[in-house]
């Protein structure tokens, strides 16, 4: 086992990873920004290292940087996490050029599954069912050709991209040229790579991945799927485990051809096969070849600690997972808590976190990347932290991700919080009715209406009356530091419920 790893991250993943490290008796680097001196993953860290401004472009993408801080401290290896630089084969690179470890998969994999083109023929040849589409087109007339033996309407991808970005629907062919034209120069600007190919447009599907892990004995292995259908503009918002569409049969199927997928690529780490499902079929997307922000809801449905696994998997040991025909065990959900105001399209809100209060108990577990008095800026991707439930059914962890939604408090900023309540309440969500086009069928639950203020805020009043009676009744005896943190509290929830004046 490593002695010590460098954790090139910062938020939620970076105090993760610590976590991990600290349960192996692996010491830990972290680095940080300007920005972030006061965070819990310097806190956490044995050792930490400023690498620059607040930017990232002048800190947490500074590969020489990193590798330098790793030089510095003793560091033999490199945890990248997610975002930032987890996904950069020119990373991973310079980490071996380094003589230091890459938490993650060999540069050529990285690179394979980076390109969307060279990722499909790549499935095609390995047996693994993509969606029926072309490679990279240039001509218009090669477009036309391969929509019509597709069958319109197709999706036009950029080939460098991924996560959805510079993707356009076209209905029919004379639509093809205006889109090609703009899409490749779009692609252009924003990757460096103006490649684009079709697929055929699915036009209501499900996202669910499959994780898999692979170590350098040659064990490739699928821990399941987690359904991630609930998100807005491509960035998720709620995931859990096992999907409520997904049978045994099926999650042993897809799990087989995830893992063909791994071992064509010659994979070894922790990775994601994201596959579309839409009418009893599946079909290959891509491969994320990172830990994934939604990670902990495979954790717990498994009793598997994928990071801890990725560390041992980087030091050559071999996986230390037994694969249980028990999995999954009962059922997870995520919700990812972010610095946005979700009544006003999401939009950033930043501020000094004046209070936080986490919830506990029964199978629940708070990843989080903010303190008290950590100041949220708007320079790092808005997520605050994840909270994740585990019960017996799926249901039972609906009834518990409730009650601990309605334990957290964040002050300070506002949250994604109250969404996640009103999605538990929906109707669709709570039968497993979901899709990729969730959020389009219910606007209401992200609407700020002039219609519905009134509506929450009598529930707030509701909350806060219980919340008093509490304190004062029952016997319960009410010190002065906790009525002035209360009354704190209350003239919060008045500030908030200011906006809807
Ligand atoms: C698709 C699709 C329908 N048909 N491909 C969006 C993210 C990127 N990974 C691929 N995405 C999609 N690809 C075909 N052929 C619909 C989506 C899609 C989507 C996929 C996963 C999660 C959320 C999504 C939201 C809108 C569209």
């Amino acid at each position: 086992m490593f002695d010590k790893v460098l954790i090139a991250n910062r938020g939620e993943i970076a105090v993760r990873v610590i976590r991990a490290c600290q349960e192996l008796g692996v010491r830990t680097v972290a680095v940080y920004s300007e920005a972030d001196r006061l965070s819990p993953h310097v806190i956490l860290a044995g050792e930490a290292v400023l690498i620059g401004p607040a930017p990232a472009a002048e800190s947490y993408l500074r590969a020489e940087a990193i590798i330098d801080a790793a030089r510095l401290t003793g560091a033999q290896a490199v945890h990248p996490g997610y975002g930032f630089m987890a996904e950069s084969p020119e990373f991973a690179r310079r980490v071996l050029e380094a003589d230091l470890v890459f938490v993650g998969p060999p540069p050529e994999a990285i690179a394979e599954m980076g390109d969307k083109t060279a990722a499909r023929s790549r499935m095609i040849e390995a047996g693994v069912p993509v969606v029926p589409g072309s490679d990279a087109i240039t001509e218009v007339a090669e477009g036309v050709a391969a929509g019509d033996r597709i069958g319109w309407p197709v999706l036009l991808k950029a080939a460098a991209g991924g996560g959805g970005k510079g993707m356009r629907v076209i209905e029919s062919a004379e639509d093809l040229p205006r889109a090609l034209s703009a899409a490749s120069r779009e692609a252009g600007q924003a990757f460096g790579d103006s490649r684009v190919y079709l697929e055929k447009y699915l036009s209501d599907p499900r996202h669910i991945e499959i994780q898999i892990l692979a170590d350098t004995h040659g064990r490739v292995i699928h821990l399941g799927e987690r359904e991630c259908s609930i998100q807005r503009r491509h960035q998720k918002l709620v995931e859990e485990a096992p999907s409520p569409a997904v049978d045994a049969d099926l999650r042993a199927r897809m799990g087989d051809v995830a893992v063909a997928a791994a071992e064509a690529v010659g994979y070894v780490g922790a990775g994601t096969v994201e596959f579309l499902y839409q009418n009893g079929e599946f079909y290959f997307l891509e491969m994320n070849t990172r830990i994934q922000v939604e990670h902990p809801v495979t954790e717990f449905v498994t009793g598997v600690d994928l990071v801890q696994e990725q560390i041992r998997i980087a030091a050559g040991l071999p996986m230390s997972v037994e694969v249980s025909p028990d999995w999954p065990l009962g059922h997870a959900i995520e919700c990812r808590i972010s610095g946005e105001d979700p009544f006003s399209g999401f939009f950033p809100s930043s501020g000094r976190i004046r209070a936080l209060e986490v919830p506990c108990g029964p199978g629940v577990r708070w990843d989080g990347g903010i303190m008290e008095h950590y100041e949220v800026g708007l320079h790092y991707d808005p997520l605050l932290g994840k909270l994740i439930v585990h019960a017996a059914t799926r249901d039972q962890a609906i009834l518990r991700m409730r009650r601990a939604l309605r334990e957290l408090q964040i002050e300070g900023i506002r949250t994604t919080q109250p969404f996640h309540l009103g999605v538990l309440d929906e109707e669709d969500f709570k039968a497993g009715d979901i899709s990729v086009r969730y959020l389009d069928r219910h606007p209401e639950l992200v609407e700020t209406g002039e219609g519905d203020w009134q509506a929450r805020a009598a529930a707030v009043a509701a909350t806060l009356l219980e919340h008093r009676t509490r304190v004062s009744g029952g016997g319960v005896t009410v010190t002065a530091a906790s009525a002035a943190r209360v009354t704190g509290a209350i003239s919060e929830w008045r500030r908030r419920l200011g906006r809807f004046d």
